[in-house]
């Protein structure tokens, strides 16, 4: 292994996760020995809280061409680092694909699929959930969804990070909207195409809630318990 390549590997162990996150563009372009080492890594990670750096190591080896990577995934992480647990049987391989091949568009709408699908077939039919409904959504499978858009976005989206900027925002929804691009000015943003579906997005801007019928479902959805620490 050529020196330069230990130094990086070397500096990414240091765990410090703002130098980590930095340094892994550097070790992927090394190739294979940086593609071996984050495998390594990665599975020295397995049975720990999953990181942000681990989603990103994660990241950078599902998007990686070199077939030792694929293979790696395929075999130690086929449905990725976040535990795909749900307390009512729902099944969140679909999303966790959706967003490790970065299609935010599809993962925001099967996202809220699966909110109807938790809150019942009323739900389901009407394709919306009433805010009643959202106060009884399981604890474990808003966590799976969160813990899924944070760890595919670099610590970017997710219902917890929707709520932190709330809270941070004394609840103000006029204040959270233009910050998450929800609302430029007076003008809503429009669905779907005015939206960012990358990771240049702001910080918070997906997943999304449609506001036409006010802000009771998001206000209870950020109210729930299971964000309580
Ligand atoms: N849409 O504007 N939205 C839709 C958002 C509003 C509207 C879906 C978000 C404002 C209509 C999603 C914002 C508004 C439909 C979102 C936003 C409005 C629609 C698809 C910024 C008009 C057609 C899922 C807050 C001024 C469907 C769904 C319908 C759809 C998301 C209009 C995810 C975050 C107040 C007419 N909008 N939505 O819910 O229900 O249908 O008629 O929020």
């Amino acid at each position: 292994i050529p020196s330069d390549i230990a130094e990086l590997q070397e500096k990414f162990t240091t765990n410090i996760s703002k130098n980590q996150l930095q340094i892994l563009p550097q070790l992927v372009a090394t190739g294979l020995p940086g593609i071996e080492f984050l495998s390594e890594w990665l599975q020295q990670q397995r049975g720990t809280e999953p990181t942000i750096v681990g989603g990103a190591v994660y990241q950078a080896l599902y998007q990686s061409e070199l077939p030792a990577a694929k293979d790696f995934l395929d075999r130690e992480f086929p449905t990725g680092i976040v535990p795909l647990t749900s307390s009512v049987g729902i099944d969140y391989t679909q999303l966790q694909q959706l967003l490790a091949q970065r299609n935010f568009q599809a993962a925001d709408k099967l996202t809220n699929e699966k909110l109807c699908e938790l809150a019942g077939a009323d739900a389901v039919q009407r394709k919306w959930i009433y805010f009643t409904e959202v106060e009884q959504l399981p604890t474990i499978d808003l966590h799976t969804i969160d813990a899924l858009w944070l760890f595919h976005s670099e610590g970017k989206f997710g219902f917890s990070v929707q709520r932190e900027m709330w809270l941070g925002m004394s609840k103000n929804w006029d204040k959270l909207w233009p910050k998450i691009g929800w609302k430029e000015g007076n003008n809503w943003t429009r669905y779907p195409g005015s939206f960012t579906w990358d990771l240049t997005a702001p910080r918070g801007h997906l997943p999304l809630s449609n506001q036409l019928r006010g802000v009771r479902a998001i206000s209870s959805l950020l109210s729930h318990p299971a964000w309580e620490k």
